[in-house]
């Protein structure tokens, strides 16, 4: 039994990356327990190699768990803390390899290219895809075999096909599954044999939640994976960015599609709607060059739009990102001089925090609000102007035009005098919008601004 999408009532999760296990543990009890969110997915746990790059966390040493971001006991403290405050940690977990060179890893543990004592793993539970012994790397993406058999960035490719590598993999997952964690975001998921996870998932006690890092092109691609588990729909993220930033018509020719409404699957050729993950923006996606999604540098709020629509749409289990800003590519968040990530203070050291945002944190309750209620209403306005509804609890309009949009709506809302929602759930203190008997309203809405109505947090 694989355990989909947590349920409806509170499936949001936050990629909180980067951030150290007792920000976590704060931020759950403070914001995001509050704001509705289900779960937190946070950066790998175990111990990686050093440095101050962001992505040293994608270099495995061993499974102890001690990195840049904490300790064992800081970890285990995290997870019960932001239990307590209704919040699951989704955890991101590096299966495929291990290192591309050698030294002495966060934990301590000395390891070589192909030897890793801390685990164990030996040169014998590697991959050589040139044969005769020698290693090469991932080169060609239509070739399912070169894919998950050569090094993937130069990097030990580990043999899931062996047992021994099965059982070391399983003892890692089921480690964190002991200490309470309620998933896992697994990456580079389409360079591993999906009988090869699918035989690790079903090892751990009681079916985490499973989220698969698969991209769209290439051999090793979302379909051959959807049946063991969620999948990152990157597909989904592209056509965001797309429509929010206008490129190439595809406002329209995208988000129209809702018109009929087409579920956006069809529409968009994608996975089914209940085995997506639906990412906005992820820390490879929003370092790529041209970019692979929305980023906090996006023009026109686009970035803000994109999370709007993501919440308010129907499509899959989504994910809000919220990162740090970046002068280089490799650049890791603030640290100090061990190496330990700093704490995080919302809004300072360019921690960006985009959960906390106000039409973020409000529109996850419109998400948990709504359900999984159909679209109703769909109206366009503009190329770059939709509004919808969700049932009878919620509508939502989104302005992506550079001038004001005044309209009467037609909804299946009740009769309602509502306010806009302010800086805390539950509060009223902006402007006020009547939804008639007929389930009408007129509203203005700013250039680049979206108005979400809605009612029954929960
Ligand atoms: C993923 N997708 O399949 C992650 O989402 C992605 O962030 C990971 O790459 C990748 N798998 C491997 O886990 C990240 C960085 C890379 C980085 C790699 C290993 O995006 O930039 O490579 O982690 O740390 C870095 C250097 C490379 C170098 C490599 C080996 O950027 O130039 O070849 O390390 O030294
Ligand atoms: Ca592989």
């Amino acid at each position: 039994v694989i355990r989909r999408s947590p349920p409806k009532a509170h499936d949001v999760i936050v990629q909180l990356f980067e951030w150290p296990w007792e920000s976590v543990a704060a931020e759950c009890t403070n914001f995001l327990g509050p704001f509705g969110y289900g779960y937190a997915q946070v950066s790998p746990a175990m111990e990686h190699i050093t440095g101050n790059q962001w992505w040293t966390d994608y270099q495995p040493v061993s499974y102890i768990l001690t990195s840049k971001r904490g300790d064992r006991a800081q970890y285990a403290n995290m997870i019960s803390t932001c239990a307590a405050a209704g919040v699951g940690i989704i955890q991101d977990v590096v299966m495929n390899h291990m290192t591309a060179g050698s030294g002495v890893g966060f934990a301590g543990s000395s390891y070589t290219k192909y030897s890793y004592p801390a685990v164990p793993y030996t040169s014998s539970n590697f991959h050589y895809c040139a044969g005769n012994g020698e290693a090469a790397g991932v080169t060609d993406l239509n070739n399912v075999t070169n894919v998950r058999f050569c090094e993937l960035d130069g990097l030990a490719d580990l043999a899931q096909e062996q047992p021994a590598v099965r059982d070391a993999l399983t003892a890692y997952l089921e480690d964190l599954v002991s200490l309470g964690v309620s998933g896992f975001r697994v990456d580079a998921a389409a360079y591993m044999e999906p009988a090869n996870l699918s035989a690790i998932y079903s090892a751990l006690s009681g079916s985490p939640y499973r989220t698969q890092e698969v991209y769209d092109d290439g051999a090793s691609n979302p379909p051959m994976y959807d049946t063991i588990g969620d999948v990152i729909e990157f597909g989904a993220t592209s056509y965001v960015m797309q429509a929010f930033l206008g490129t190439s018509g595809t406002f329209m020719t995208t988000v129209s599609n809702l018109v009929t409404p087409v579920p956006m699957n069809t529409a968009w050729d994608l996975i089914p709607s209940n085995v997506a993950n639906f990412i906005m923006a992820n820390q490879d996606t929003e370092r790529s060059s041209p970019s692979d999604s929305l980023n906090y540098l996006s023009p026109n709020n686009a970035y803000v739009l994109g999370a709007i629509f993501m919440l308010g749409f129907n499509y899959g289990t989504p994910t809000v990102y919220s990162g740090y800003d970046f002068s280089t590519y490799d650049i890791g968040a603030p640290q100090d001089s061990n190496g330990n990530t700093s704490p995080v203070t919302c809004f300072e050291n360019g921690w960006r925090c985009e959960q906390e945002w106000i039409a973020i944190a409000n529109m996850v309750l419109y998400h948990n609000a709504v359900g999984s209620a159909a679209l109703t209403n769909v109206f366009v306005g503009t190329e770059q102007q939709v509004a919808f509804g969700r049932g009878s609890t919620g509508f939502l309009v989104i302005n992506n035009e550079g001038s004001t949009w005044t309209e009467t709506f037609t909804t299946s809302l009740p009769r309602w005098h509502l306010h806009d929602t302010d800086t805390a759930p539950n509060t009223c203190s902006g402007p006020s919008y009547v939804v008639s008997s007929s389930g009408k309203f007129t509203a203005s809405i700013a250039a680049y601004d979206a108005l979400a109505l809605f009612s029954g947090f929960s």
